[in-house]
């Protein structure tokens, strides 16, 4: 592995648009600092330092009350990284781990009293080496009561996920909706294939996020401002309002080609989500009840 890689904006402006109070940035990461949190040997990209400090200035910049942490790839199953940005946060922080499935009930409590509150599974072969779905479903069986399980995969093997998804215990969410191809517009092939999987459980989640990735130039999309995702993802959030959650996805992973600014990021929150109604469930009610369900 050589350089390693910056992919998010050193100088975000500030958004046009101001979320509502306690509004959740509900997918980020965090990049080490490397000295303190070696990356995994498996890592398929090796990152700047992308820490809590920085993290929790880019939350406040952008009018945010509270991150989930969810683990990068780059840190394999060593979630060192992600539990100690949210000991950082001062209760302003809860996570999503990634573990090895043989993980044992007593580690699996303690990143419970971390602030861990789902696992997630990474179907992308770009970023894991494999994905044992009867390892997976093993673990899913035995989590923390409350916690839920995080899937990351393309739409390409949508339809092989569907058997998976079905034999998972507890409650589904789907990182950026399954990556649909945008450009196909709100009634595509993927919207409509993402919709049924949506329709065949009423404990299915997915994330709203990623205007940068799934209508990036280099995909083939149009960049910022992103018009093919707005247009694709807001009959999504009209029609299915009590399921979806938003995230920056700061620091952007992989996306060091093709930098984006995050106040243009949160810009999109009232293109995808028109109403004050719609936003306070997709920043607050909506995360809370996945994350801080004690508050609520
Ligand atoms: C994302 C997307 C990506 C990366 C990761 O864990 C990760 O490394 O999630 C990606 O490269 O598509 O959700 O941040």
């Amino acid at each position: 592995m050589s350089d390693r890689i910056t992919s998010w904006h050193p100088a975000p402006s500030k958004p046009a648009y101001v979320p509502p109070p306690g509004a959740v940035d509900a997918h980020c990461h965090v990049f080490g600092p490397m000295a303190e949190f070696p990356f995994s040997a498996k890592a398929k990209y090796l990152p700047e330092d992308a820490g809590p400090e920085l993290l929790f200035a880019l939350r406040d910049h952008l009018g945010f009350a509270r991150n989930v942490i969810v683990q990068a790839s780059c840190h394999g199953t060593d979630n060192a990284a992600t539990v100690d940005a949210i000991a950082k946060s001062g209760g302003k922080a809860r996570g999503v781990a990634v573990v090895d499935p043989d993980i044992s009930d007593a580690e699996l409590a303690a990143l419970h009293e971390a602030g861990i509150r789902g696992i997630r599974f990474n179907f992308l072969k770009r970023l894991v080496d494999n994905a044992p779905k009867d390892k997976f479903l093993q673990v899913a069986a035995r989590l923390p009561a409350g916690w839920h399980v995080v899937i990351y995969f393309e739409a390409d093997i949508l339809e092989e996920m569907r058997p998976f998804i079905a034999a998972i215990p507890v409650p589904v969410v789907i990182d950026h909706m399954g990556r649909p191809d945008v450009t196909q517009g709100p009634k595509g092939a993927d919207m409509q294939a993402f919709r049924a999987l949506l329709d065949s459980r009423e404990d299915i989640w997915f994330k709203a996020t990623c205007p940068e990735r799934l209508d990036a130039k280099k995909e083939g999309g149009m960049g910022d401002p992103w018009d093919n995702f707005a247009a694709a993802v807001a009959p999504l959030v009209a029609d299915y309002p009590d399921r979806v959650i938003w995230g920056t996805d700061w620091p952007h992973p992989n996306m060091q080609d093709e930098i984006s600014d995050d106040g243009h990021i949160v810009d999109m929150i009232p293109r995808i989500a028109p109403t004050a109604e719609l936003q306070q469930k997709l920043l607050v009610t909506n995360p809370m009840r996945l994350y801080w369900p004690e508050k609520l």
